[in-house]
Order: structure tokens, then C-alpha cells, then sequence
């Protein structure tokens, strides 16, 4: 169905099935930054979850290295309308990192170094759906594309994809980060075109 959902009019690599509504396809990795690139040298990184009772667990680089990592390769998508399908990325399962984490909290807002921050439901960030990823294709990760970490969230658009992330905050409430202040939906999902609210 997909297949011919535009007609025999629509340009045949946009109606791949793994594309969602809006979307076109692209080979490029754009880049997208509200503001500069920070430059955070793996011996000042840190990461760290907050939970409602002000306990803070905090992993160093070599901490996040010393995790099991995982090789994921997932589509991603910008509600800017490109995709990019079955980028690989290598991170650790925020599963991994929530397994000491004790909340009774539904929400997150996550940081970023240079002050960025997005809200993800905590629901959204568990079960293999979220990594801090630290290399794309087998590399380390750009600074230009978060490095040297980045949160992964590819079920969301893209911008719930925290660069240079530095720790989520667990919250009582889903209260919108940077862009979803600007008018970004407070969840996101592509496949139901969560663009704006
Ligand atoms: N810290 C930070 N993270 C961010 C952004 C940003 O401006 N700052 N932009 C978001 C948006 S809108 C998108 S589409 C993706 C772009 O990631 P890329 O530049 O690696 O393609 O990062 C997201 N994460
Ligand atoms: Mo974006």
C-alpha cells in the first residue's frame, strides 16, 4: 500500500516503507545546531541521572566505556523532513544506565553541554529505545553530530536526540524543553507526524 500511496506520479525513493509521512530520503548526515559546537575534551565529560530525590549517579568517560556497549543501526528522522536510513551508531543502553536508578518519576529532561535540553518521556527512553551514543559508522563521533556523546533516540524526530548530552533529570511533569518551547510537539513521533503543537 505504502508503495503507491503517492501515485504513479511520486518519485519512487520517497516511497520507501521505512519512510515516514513528510519525509524524503537523503545519503548526507545534515548538520542541525541551535547554537556552536561545544568541545568537551572525554577527561572533563560526565553524565549524569538526577532523581526526585536529589541523588545524582554519574558515569566518567572511562565509566561509559567500561559499560556493555551496543552496535545499533536504526533510521533517523528529522522533522525538518529528511531521513536517513540504517545509520550505525555504537552506545550504551540507557537501560544500562537507569538499572540502579530508583524513580517513581514518568518524565525527563535532558541536558546538554552548551545548555540545550529536550523532554522524553522516561517510557520512551527505556526498553532498547535510547543509547549515549559515542561513534557513528564506526568512528568517533563528530563534534559537528554530538561528540563525544549524544543521546539516541531514533523512534522520535530527531531533535529529542540530545547532542553532547550531559544528563537527564528525571521530572513530575512533561515540561518542554528548548524546541518544544518553540513550538515543537511535546513527543514527536514520526510515524503520526507529532511535528508541532
Ligand atoms: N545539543 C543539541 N542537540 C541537538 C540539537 C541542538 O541544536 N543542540 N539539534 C537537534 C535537532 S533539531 C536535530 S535534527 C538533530 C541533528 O543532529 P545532527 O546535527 O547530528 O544531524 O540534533 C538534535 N539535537
Ligand atoms: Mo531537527
Amino acid at each position: 500500500m505504502a508503495e503507491f500511496s503517492r501515485g504513479f506520479g511520486g518519485r519512487r525513493r520517497d516511497t520507501d516503507v521505512r519512510l515516514p509521512p513528510g519525509q524524503y530520503l537523503t545519503e548526507d548526515f545534515p548538520v542541525l545546531s541551535a547554537g556552536p559546537t561545544p568541545r568537551i575534551p572525554t577527561d572533563e565529560w560526565a553524565f549524569s541521572i538526577t532523581t526526585e530525590t536529589g541523588e545524582r549517579l554519574t558515569w566518567s568517560w572511562a565509566e561509559l566505556m567500561a559499560l556493555p556497549a551496543e552496535q545499533v543501526t536504526t533510521d533517523i528522522h528529522c522533522v525538518t523532513r529528511w531521513s536517513k536510513l540504517g545509520t550505525s551508531w555504537r552506545g550504551v543502553s540507557l537501560d544500562v544506565l537507569f538499572a540502579d536508578v530508583e524513580t517513581s518519576l514518568d518524565f525527563a529532561m535532558v541536558h546538554s553541554y552548551g545548555g540545550y535540553t529536550t523532554n522524553v518521556a522516561l517510557e520512551d527512553l527505556l526498553d532498547e529505545r535510547s543509547w549515549v551514543a559515542f561513534e557513528f559508522d564506526g568512528e568517533p563521533l563528530d563534534p559537528e553530530h554530538g561528540g563525544p556523546a549524544r543521546l539516541l533516540v531514533p523512534h522520535l524526530y530527531f531533535w529529542k536526540s540530545a547532542k553532547w548530552v550531559r544528563g537527564i533529570e528525571l521530572q513530575e511533569r512533561d515540561d518542554p524543553g528548548f524546541w518544544e518551547q518553540n513550538g515543537y510537539h511535546l513527543h514527536g513521533d514520526p510515524w503520526t507526524e507529532e511535528r508541532y503543537w
